[in-house]
Formats: structure tokens, sequence, C-alpha cells
């Protein structure tokens, strides 16, 4: 019997990783209530602000982002995201980025236009590339690998939990609740204490190896409520007086249709933690890993489109050169085919529901206080890490890898 649908278990999930995240980082809470505050004024002054989805789907909308040390942790994810109806969808190579990162990454969300429509919620999944021979030498590798292979992210009960209920589609009552909130505790801060030697040698590295590998769990990086007007949210939070950093990610503010995805953030405090000294006392001190950040969604451009935004992005204003790339008005973007319309209707946008690399990087990046120490050498020591690569690796779990633009296309036929 299962009472409960998978999209009532994700709703749940994420308005509790929500209400964790809050209590962890203030600064969130807020976020979220500027965030409400601009969606309701923006709907109230333009007739037709849903079109990019309504106003309930947009509130409750958020994005949230785990990192992973290892295939078998990643494979964890997958089993236990699919048991809220979110699939991998997309592969991410973050290691290229200009500043890079040394992980590769795919992003579990619902699919279906009804599901996306219950709610959207999604999940940015990096995991450490440590057979990265530009970031890890083999001694550090192994030292790493073990580590994290000895570590214990999700208890198997959990997981078997999760593999019963994506195979019902759903689970009575009394289970949803306990699921749940096993599910979300699995994503808080921990206060075990971390071995200060340990996350100093891997900081040195990275700052996001560290923050995967140099601590015994995971837990949720940050959370991102969705605006209709991202502009308008980034003067609304400076005159609170919280700093957004540098500036939004993604294609520049400009007067035609909304495309693909903006992005900004601020910075965390430095949270409490505690640490393990090498003489084995255990001190409180304190880290800066978790940021907030918020998000404005646009119409999802087609391969040729998205060439365009590349090429764009490239130039060294882009704002400046954009109306050499792209035409002013949802009709033009859907007769060139290089934007997603349902039914070629430009009166009806399909919404991007993925991530951007260079934004993802920059994210990343923002929130850091060093890059990640990369050596000159050669491709091959980069490691196999690739989509068939990371689709070979998902299928073991039943999932399979899927292709963004095939989903695009089917919202729009
Ligand atoms: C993920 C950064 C990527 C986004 O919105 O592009 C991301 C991370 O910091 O782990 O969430
Ligand atoms: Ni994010």
């Amino acid at each position: 019997m299962s009472d409960t649908p998978l999209w009532q278990l994700r709703a749940s999930f994420a308005a509790g990783l929500s209400a964790m995240y809050g209590s962890e980082v203030p600064a969130y809470t807020t976020l979220v209530d500027v965030s409400a505050q601009v969606n309701a004024d923006y709907v109230a002054a333009h007739p037709e602000a849903e079109r990019l989805g309504t106003l309930a789907r947009v509130t409750a909308e958020r994005h949230g982002a785990i990192r992973v040390g290892s295939p078998a942790e990643l494979a964890d994810v997958a089993t236990l995201f699919a048991a809220f109806g979110m699939y991998p969808v997309g592969f991410y190579d973050l290691r290229d980025a200009a500043s890079p990162v040394p992980v590769v990454s795919t992003a579990f969300r619902p699919v279906a236009d009804d599901e996306l429509a219950r709610n959207p919620f999604r999940v940015f999944t990096s995991m450490l590339a440590t057979g990265d021979r530009r970031f890890f030498h083999p001694d550090l590798r192994d030292r790493v690998e073990c580590f994290v292979a000895q570590r214990q992210l999700f208890d198997p009960a959990l997981i078997a939990t999760a593999r019963r209920i994506a195979r019902d589609g759903g689970c009575p009552a009394q289970t949803a609740d306990e699921f749940v909130g096993a599910a979300v505790e699995a994503f808080s801060l921990s206060r075990t204490p971390i071995d200060r030697a340990w996350y100093d040698e891997l900081s040195a590295v990275s700052a996001v190896a560290a923050d995967i590998a140099g601590v015994g769990s995971t837990h949720i990086n940050h959370l991102t409520p969705r605006v209709l007007d991202i502009d308008d949210l980034y003067a609304r939070m400076n005159a609170r007086g919280i700093t957004m950093i540098d500036a939004i990610q993604g294609p520049p503010r400009r007067h035609g249709p909304a495309v693909l995805l903006r992005q900004t953030s601020f910075r965390a405090l430095a949270e409490p933690r505690r640490f393990r000294e090498a003489d084995g006392s255990v001190r409180d001190g304190t880290l800066r890993v978790r940021f907030g950040e918020v998000e404005a969604r646009g119409v999802a451009l087609t391969r040729k489109g998205r060439q365009r935004y590349d090429a764009a992005m490239a130039q060294p204003d882009p704002a400046a050169s954009w109306d050499d790339y792209f035409p002013g008005t949802d009709t033009e973007l859907a007769d060139w085919g290089l934007a997603y319309y349902r039914h070629g209707d430009p009166a009806r946008p399909v919404v991007y529901e993925d991530f951007l690399p260079a934004s993802a990087a920059g994210i990343f990046r923002s929130n850091l206080d060093t890059d990640a120490r990369k050596a000159d050498a050669h491709q091959a020591e980069a490691g196999d890490y690739s989509w068939p690569w990371m689709a070979d690796l998902l299928a073991a779990t039943g999932a399979m890898l899927l292709d963004p633009y095939a989903l695009y296309e089917k919202a729009a036929s």
C-alpha cells in the first residue's frame, strides 16, 4: 500500500532541508523571506509573470548542492534520490573551468512536466575526482580513497528503504515521516570533531577537497530559492546589509526574454565546528564553507541557442554584445530555433531546469579563499571521468543519466 507518492516525499524532503538549513544558516531565512516578497511584488506588477512557473511553484522552489567523495557514495545518493522521484540529468565537469574545482557533477531532479509542476526540487551533486593526477598525487589519492571508503554517509537501512519506496512508487504515511526525517538528517552539519592536520592537508590541495573528504559526513552545502527578478532581489539584500558576492552569474540583464539561469550568492559567515588537534585535544573553531544563493530561471535554449550563448559569454563585454547574438522577443527565439517553446508557441516557454557549468564553477569559486592547486600534466592523467563513465556508474543503481536536451525536446513537442 502506498499512501504517500514520490512527489509528496520530495516536497517534504525539500521543506525539511529548508527548515534545517534555516536553523543552521540564519541569513538563508532572510533570503527566503526577501525572495517571497520579490516574487509577490513581481507577479502583482507583471500580468504574464507566471508563464515561467506559477507563483506557488516558484515560491516553493529550491535547489540544493551536496558533495560526495567516491563512486560508491554517488551511487547511494542516486538510490536515495530515486525515492523522491529525482533522477540524474546532465554531466558537468568543473575541473577545466577558469577556476578549476576537482569534481565532476550531475543534477538530480524530477523530469516529467507534471512532476516538476508539483515540486521541482533539484540537487546539484558533485563527486571528488580523486583519480585526477593534476590535483591528487598517488599517495594522497590513496589516503583520500581509504578515508572515504571507511566512512558511512548513509545508513544502509535508509538506502534499503529508499530502494523499496522507489520500486513501489511511494510508501505508507507512517514510513514517510520517518524516512524523510532520516534523509534530511543525513545532510545536517556534523558536530563530530574534524582532524585538523588532515583537513589542512586537503585544504592545501583544494578547499572543496577538504570540505568533501576532510570530514566523516556530508552536508547540504547551500539551498537556493528562486526569484522572478534577481536584480530586485540583489538590491533588496544589499539594502538589508547582506552583501551579495560580486556580480550575477549567467546571462546579463537585458530587456528581451530571460534565458537559462542567472544566479548570485552571499558568503556564509563562519560556522562553529570542532577540531581534533595533533595532541589529541578537541577545540572549538570555525569554517566558512557554506553559503546562500538565489537564482532566476528563463527559457531553455536549444543546442543552437546554447552555442550562441557560449559565444556571447566569451565576448569581453557580454552585455554590450548580447544583441549581436540574441533577438529581443520570444517569437524570434522560437522562429530561429534558439529556445524551446511548447508546441512552438512563443507564449509558452519551456523553463530551463538545469545548471550552467561556468556559473557553477563561479559559485564554488566565489565562496572559497583559494583556488585548487592544479599541476600542468598530460590530459591522460586527468582520469577517465566523462559522461559515459558517470552513466555506467549510475546505471549500476538502476538510474539512467538523462540528456537535458532530450527532456526539453520532449516538453516542447
Ligand atoms: C555546487 C555549485 C553549483 C549552482 O547553483 O551552480 C551550484 C557546490 O557548491 O557544491 O549549486
Ligand atoms: Ni547552487
